[in-house]
């Protein structure tokens, strides 16, 4: 799978395409990231990529015109497949597990990133789509394009080892992840939970999956609604709230 970056700061992705699971996809070559400055598609002496908005008001508004031409450029390989092109904004639709799961299956994605106060509403125009990814605005669409490109990544194959893609779980049915302890058995009083060092996997596999009951109902319960429970759980889930 291949990922196209269009940004006025392609050295914000150094690192982070370097480093870690990503970095590793990247050096095995399951997944390729290339990118690419906007400004060299900037016409002119300045290459100039923001200008002052129509109507006045602060600020600088970035240019259509050489994010298109950088899109056409790109799009101009001999592929078969057309590139999914995305635009990172926080009016755009939520971006969930499901869509970076469904995206995965694509050959070839593009993001573009906006700068500055905005972007030339016609640059919408050029994406087939536009996630935010949460409800804060920030001071660019870098950060996005990385969290997204990092999310669609765990579902390329090979992109994950085998230990880790079996913990998959945790968004696929709607619960949040039980907890998890590693040695020393007490730290500062803070005991693991006896169950864990019971040796008894029944006993194990039912209080972890009680746990991620318990913690999405007290952190994120719009998303028991939803969730894959037995009826047992159901009751469980209504005994938890006092009813
Ligand atoms: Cl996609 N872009 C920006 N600039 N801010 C955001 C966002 C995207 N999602 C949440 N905040």
């Amino acid at each position: 799978m291949r990922f196209d970056i269009l940004t006025l700061f392609p050295g914000f992705f150094d690192g982070p395409v370097r480093e870690s699971i990503i970095g590793r996809a990247v050096a095995n070559g399951i997944i390729e990231v290339k990118t690419w400055n906007i400004r060299d598609w900037a016409p002119g002496k300045h290459k100039t990529t923001d200008d002052a908005p129509y109507g006045g008001g602060p600020g600088m508004v970035m240019k259509v015109e050489p994010i298109a031409l950088a899109l056409e450029a790109l799009s101009n390989a001999t592929d078969a497949a057309r590139p999914v092109v995305i635009l990172p904004t926080p009016q755009g639709k939520p971006f969930t597990h499901a869509q970076a799961q469904q995206l995965a299956s694509c050959e070839r994605i593009i993001f573009i990133c906006g700068r500055y106060e905005g972007f030339d509403e016609r640059i919408r125009g050029l994406a087939d789509a536009e996630y935010s990814i949460g409800d804060y605005v920030l001071t660019g669409g870098e950060i996005p394009a990385l969290a997204m490109m990092d999310a669609v990544s765990r579902f390329v194959p090979g992109v994950l080892g085998e230990p880790e893609s079996a913990h998959d779980e945790s968004f696929t049915d709607g619960l949040l992840e039980y907890p998890h302890y590693t040695r020393p058995e007490d730290y500062k009083g803070m005991r693991v939970p006896e169950v864990l060092i019971s040796g008894n996997h029944g006993r194990i596999a039912l209080w972890r999956r009680e746990q991620r009951i318990i913690r999405t109902l007290e952190r994120r319960p719009e998303l028991l609604a939803a969730a894959e429970l037995t009826p047992e759980e159901r009751r469980l889930v209504e005994r938890l709230k006092g009813n």
